[in-house]
């Protein structure tokens, strides 16, 4: 299929799709009109692609994955997408390291109902041009599971889902991996990873990188950013903290919750970081 056509295409949908506002009557203090994603960025591998099956591996993300072919038969090609967040969201939760901001929250949650609804679009698009598709996120079979470590190790357990959209998001050239783990893209690493598998064939992209690493700069603006003392430069993150925090703040913030202090006032928080950026 005409990869140029689909892209546009996704791009205009997103444009159209109602929710990447936060109107009057649900806003928390502060946040009326907030516009939460700016334009997505879209990545392509071929279902295929041999570094899916890498992913089950016990170091990677586990036995656990699923390749496209076991979610969608006759799958061709993954298409994986960024959002951003915009720089309101960004910027509103650079302050006291405590305390999750309110445009934050609402681009946890309402952010990912917004990629939810976006994900929907892009099924019935795709069934328009006449061709099947698989959205693992909102799939019944999708499934996150926690294992323990062995004794001694900093890392101390091990979370994986079936459906790693970071992984996927690597394998269609999207960008690599950080200290605490996020994905990098080249429009930072604050905001979300959708994707959805279909059985049209559109051209993969190349990865513009080798390593799993390559676009993180090792600065450690990170670390001192985490009230959970969740990520060192030795170690690099520590799930079960971060994930002790997060429930802190589901306490906190309840019906919401969500931190992502790791992810702005960084480098990388909105492009690829370059070593220079920390001597100026
Ligand atoms: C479980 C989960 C969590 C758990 C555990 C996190 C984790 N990394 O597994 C907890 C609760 C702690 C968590 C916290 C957060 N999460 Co979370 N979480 C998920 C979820 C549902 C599954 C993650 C998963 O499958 N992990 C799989 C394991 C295996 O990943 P891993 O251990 O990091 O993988 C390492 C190994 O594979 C290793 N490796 C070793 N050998 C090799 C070889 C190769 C070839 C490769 C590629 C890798 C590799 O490299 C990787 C990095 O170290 C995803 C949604 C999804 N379906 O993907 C969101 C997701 C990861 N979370 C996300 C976010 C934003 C958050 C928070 C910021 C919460 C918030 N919004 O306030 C925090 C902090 C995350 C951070 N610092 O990156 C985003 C990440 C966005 C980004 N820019 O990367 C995701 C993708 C959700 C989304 N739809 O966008 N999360
Ligand atoms: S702040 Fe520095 S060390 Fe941390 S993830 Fe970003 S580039 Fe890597
Ligand atoms: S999201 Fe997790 S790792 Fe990142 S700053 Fe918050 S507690 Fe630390």
């Amino acid at each position: 299929m005409d990869k140029k056509r689909i892209i546009d295409d996704l791009v205009n949908l997103f444009r159209s799709c109602d929710g990447n506002v936060i109107a009057a009557g649900k806003a928390l203090p502060g946040c009326e009109g907030l516009v939460m994603f700016d334009e997505p960025i879209f990545g392509v591998s071929s279902a295929d692609d041999p570094i899916y099956e890498t992913f089950k591996r016990a170091e990677v993300v586990g036995d656990n994955f699923m390749l496209p072919e076991q979610w969608l038969p006759g799958a061709k090609s993954v298409i994986s997408f960024f959002l951003p967040f915009t720089q309101r969201v960004r910027s509103s939760n650079r302050g006291d390291p405590e305390s999750t901001s309110n445009e934050w929250l609402h681009a946890r949650i309402e952010g990912q109902a917004f990629i939810n609804s976006y994900t929907e679009k892009l099924k019935e698009l795709f069934a328009g041009y006449g061709v099947s598709t698989c959205v693992p996120a909102s799939d019944s079979r999708f499934a996150t599971k926690a294992t323990m470590l062995p004794p001694g190790d900093p890392k101390v357990i091990h979370f994986s889902s079936n459906w790693s959209e970071r992984h996927v998001a690597y394998a269609s050239g999207l960008g690599t991996f950080c200290l605490t783990r996020g994905l990098i893209s080249p429009k930072g690493v604050a905001g979300r990873y959708g994707s959805i598998i279909t059985d049209a064939e559109i051209a993969p992209d190349e990865r513009p990188y080798t390593g799993v690493y390559d676009y993180c700069i090792m600065c450690g603006a990170c670390v001192k950013r985490c009230p959970a003392g969740a990520i060192s430069l030795e170690h690099g993150k520590n799930q079960q903290k971060c994930k002790q925090w997060m429930d802190i703040t589901a306490k906190k913030y309840d019906p919401r919750y969500g931190c992502g202090k790791c992810q702005v006032g960084v480098p990388c928080e909105g492009g690829i970081p370059r070593v220079g950026l920390l001597n100026r």
